[in-house]
């Protein structure tokens, strides 16, 4: 397949695209370069030394004997570019990841907010647009995330997507009716919401224009390495441990590696689902491999492999890395104690093997943690964006 991967360069994009050059597939790669400027804006830059964008597909070329083209393009900007470029290119496929990915820098300033919504609503609907415009049969395959649906279940198992429900009709003596209905939402940041508003739009151009669209719900990804970042320094994945785009258990991991206590917000008991990077990757493929048909309605797959509670990735962390754990006051508006049951049985049923934090993963990732301790910069680690007003510093807790 010829497939384009916007986001191309970030944290899943970059070892997206490895794993699916390396099963043969042509693969051009799309990125504005945002997620580079805004470690500068933060002052913070990934735990690993990442390669530019060249120096990286240039390493790949001599280490893989395979083409990766890399284009710099804006998908929320540059609408006429990136139509131009899938009319030039004809992908049977694009992947799309190009989106400000992080919860607490969504909710960091009004600013941040708007950003994050017109950047995310725009790239995808930048998308959806242009490939209606060019005519071509393209399936656009979406990462979305788990966070759409909230955390709050009711003791149900979260379904893809799609929840069954009965309607009574008014008409006196009619059957109930039975449809199916997008899950209801409940995101928790505005970098969530965005996600939901994907969702919609992605129903709509589904049904009226008969895009073939896979979006992936996707859990909190772990881990950093995959079979093709690990070949050479210079392919290495980016490693974010700062408390705007750290996610949980990788900043856990490094914490450990670093010394630092291991930093539960509130209770520790949210309950989130994850997916190693190298089960992501995987993912996507099968995705690819398995699309939707014309007039399908938004194929949706939850893409998680495991669902744990903070302050038992907290408590395995300290055990198996003699690490502490602070319980810090939590920094998000959130539920502070949370079941979650989800079903994923679509990509199992695909052959996904999943891997699991038993499997001594974990220390593999705290190793690399380890390795590159001298680059990390302890005062970035402490999360503080927060959520509300009143959250903020200085602001009386009544107002
Ligand atoms: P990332 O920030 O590392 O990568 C996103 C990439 O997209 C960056 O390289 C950035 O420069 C690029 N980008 C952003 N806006 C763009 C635009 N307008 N035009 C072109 N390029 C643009 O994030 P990630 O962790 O790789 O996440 C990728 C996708 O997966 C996101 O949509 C995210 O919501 C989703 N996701 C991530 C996780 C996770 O744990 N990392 C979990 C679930 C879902
Ligand atoms: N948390 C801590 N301590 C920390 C950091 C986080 O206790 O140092 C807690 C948070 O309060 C939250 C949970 O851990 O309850 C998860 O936080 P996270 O930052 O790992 O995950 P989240 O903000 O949900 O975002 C990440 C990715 C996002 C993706 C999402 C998948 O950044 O792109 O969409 O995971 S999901 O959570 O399933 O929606």
């Amino acid at each position: 397949m010829k497939i384009v991967v916007l986001g191309g360069d970030g944290f899943c994009g970059w070892p997206a695209s490895l794993h699916l050059s390396d099963l043969g597939h042509d693969v051009l790669l799309v990125d504005n370069l945002s997620r580079r400027r805004i470690d500068e804006e933060l002052g913070a830059s990934s735990l690993t030394p990442i390669a530019t964008p060249q120096e990286r597909v240039a390493a790949w070329r001599e280490v893989a004997g395979r083409e990766i083209r890399f284009v710099e393009l804006d998908v929320a900007q540059d609408y006429d570019d990136l139509r131009d470029l899938l009319l030039t290119e004809r992908p049977d496929a694009v992947v799309h990841f190009a989106e400000q990915r992080a919860a607490p820098y969504s909710m960091k300033s009004p600013a941040h907010k708007r950003y994050t919504v017109d950047n995310n609503v725009n790239a995808t609907h930048n998308l959806l647009a242009a490939v209606v415009e060019t005519g071509l049969d393209i399936h656009v395959v979406h990462l979305g995330t788990m966070g759409v649906y909230g955390y709050g279940t009711a003791g149900m198992k979260i379904p893809e997507g799609y929840l069954d429900v009965t309607v009574t009709p008014e008409d006196e003596g009619a059957a109930p009716v039975e449809q199916q209905i997008l899950y209801p939402t409940n995101p928790g940041s505005v970098y969530h919401l965005t996600k939901v508003l994907d969702q919609n739009l992605f129903a709509y151009y589904a049904k009226n224009d008969r895009l073939r669209i896979t979006d992936l719900h996707q859990g909190i990804i772990w881990g950093t390495h995959t079979d093709q970042t690990a070949r050479d320094e210079r392919l290495i994945n980016r490693f974010d441990y700062d408390g705007d785009y750290g996610t949980v258990l990788n900043r856990f991991l490094m914490q450990a590696a670093v010394g630092y206590p291991l930093t539960v917000h509130g209770t520790g008991g949210q309950t989130r689902a994850f997916i190693h990077i190298r089960d992501m990757v995987r993912c996507v493929q099968l995705a690819l491999e398995n699309p939707p048909a014309v007039g399908d309605r938004v194929m949706i797959i939850n893409q998680m492999t495991q669902t744990h509670r903070v302050r038992d990735l907290a408590e395995l962390v300290a055990r198996i890395s003699d690490a502490t754990v602070e319980l810090v006051p939590n920094p998000r508006h959130e539920a502070a104690e949370n079941e979650l049951h989800v079903r994923n049985d679509t990509f199992l049923d695909l052959g996904l093997e999943p891997t699991l934090l038993e499997e001594g993963l974990l220390v593999e990732v705290e190793d690399v943690a380890r390795r590159y301790a001298d680059r990390a910069d302890l005062d970035k680690i402490p999360c503080t964006s927060v959520w509300t007003q009143e959250q903020r510093p200085g602001v009386p807790p009544s107002r």
